[in-house]
């Protein structure tokens, strides 16, 4: 630490995500000296407020980069892939909200909850994970360290915040034109550029990102290669079905998994998921008290519920996973990164 804290810079600051940092570091009382605000061209001039001062964007460049100590990226991979390096290469620690570096063996991918010591390896670049990937583990990883884990299966509900401001627009204008009776254009999902557009209002669509050549959607693939690296276990057993709804903030799972110890049951988890760090246990059913994306939205932490024994499985246990994208998926995991380095006095 310098003076009174670090330059940090936001790549990214008028998106979804870059918002919502300012406000987490904001709400975290993040020590903050300096603070760079950066975009692409056509958001550069606007300003936006950090603790009641007015800070003006400025077009991203290698150079703004100079002295900045770390560098929170969330505006694509193609600028993460042209930017980042640039940054590092300044002495700035990017910490990197896109999928574009991953799945690096060079670069940490970290949750804090489940693989802070990671850091240690950085060389400049950490990545944030995927932010279906982040709430998934954050609840699997205390029960893998007390029964271990050899497969997990999930469904995904997303919201559609994952996809930017232009789809909660979308989401929004199609609902109205729908209760107007009005035609419905689609121009944005599943995926901004492809060929095809589709209705999300009133809709489910089973396309999150473009496909690979198994079937599988690059969503699908990043939690299933996202997992096995922060949990250092290439061996563990994962498929994922990633889905968009209609919700605008809060992606919930549901997921399937079997440990590796025999006789545990609902209790023994529960016991587990009750103490775990950045977990909150919401599992009432004589109260009807379960996660929801509405009562998740906004906060930090993952809210676990729906708790069950597979009928058959004795290994096997079923749960529903809900939280924050935009938070704990995405802005809170990256400001909580950058809390760990202070931490571990890697900044
Ligand atoms: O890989 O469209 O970080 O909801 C997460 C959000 C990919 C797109 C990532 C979405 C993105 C996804």
């Amino acid at each position: 630490m310098k003076g009174n804290g670090y330059h940090v810079a936001v790549v990214g600051a008028t998106g979804a995500v870059g918002t919502q940092m300012l406000s987490i570091l904001e709400q975290r009382q993040f020590p903050v000296e300096k603070l760079t605000l950066l975009s692409s061209a056509r958001s550069a001039g606007q300003k936006l407020l950090f603790n009641g001062a007015e800070v003006t964007v400025e077009e991203a460049a290698p150079e703004k980069f100079e002295g900045v100590d770390i560098a929170l990226f969330s505006a694509g991979g193609s600028v993460s892939k042209a930017l980042a390096p640039e940054a590092a290469k300044r002495g700035a620690i990017v910490i990197d909200n896109t999928s574009a570096f991953r799945m690096d063996p060079e670069v940490p991918l970290v949750v804090p909850e489940v693989n802070e010591s990671d850091l240690h390896q950085h060389k400049g670049i950490i990545a944030n994970p995927n932010c279906s990937t982040i709430q998934m583990v954050v609840a699997l990883e205390p029960i893998r360290q007390a029964y271990g884990l050899s497969k997990v299966l999930v469904s995904t509900y997303q919201a559609v915040s994952g996809a930017g401001v232009q789809a909660i627009t979308e989401m929004n204008e199609q609902s109205q034109a729908i209760l107007n009776g009005e035609e419905v254009k689609a121009s944005v999902l599943p995926v901004k550029g492809a060929d095809r557009h589709y209705q999300i209002a009133f809709n489910a669509v089973p396309q999150i990102d473009v496909f690979d050549t198994n079937g599988y959607t690059y969503e699908e693939m990043k939690m299933i290669n996202e997992t096995k690296k922060i949990m250092h276990m290439q061996e563990l057993k994962v498929s994922a079905t990633c889905v968009r709804l209609p919700v605008e903030n809060g992606h919930s799972e549901s997921v399937y998994i079997e440990v590796n110890e025999s006789g545990k049951n609902v209790a023994d988890l529960h016991e587990l998921l009750e103490t775990a760090p950045g977990v909150v246990l919401q599992d009432r059913p004589d109260e009807q008290l379960y996660p929801m994306p509405s009562t998740a939205a906004g906060k930090l932490d993952v809210f676990v519920g729906r708790v069950r024994k597979d009928p058959d499985e004795d290994n096997g246990f079923h749960m529903w996973i809900v939280s924050d994208n935009l938070l704990k998926g995405a802005a809170w995991n990256s400001v909580q990164i950058a809390e760990s380095l202070i931490k571990l006095k890697l900044v």
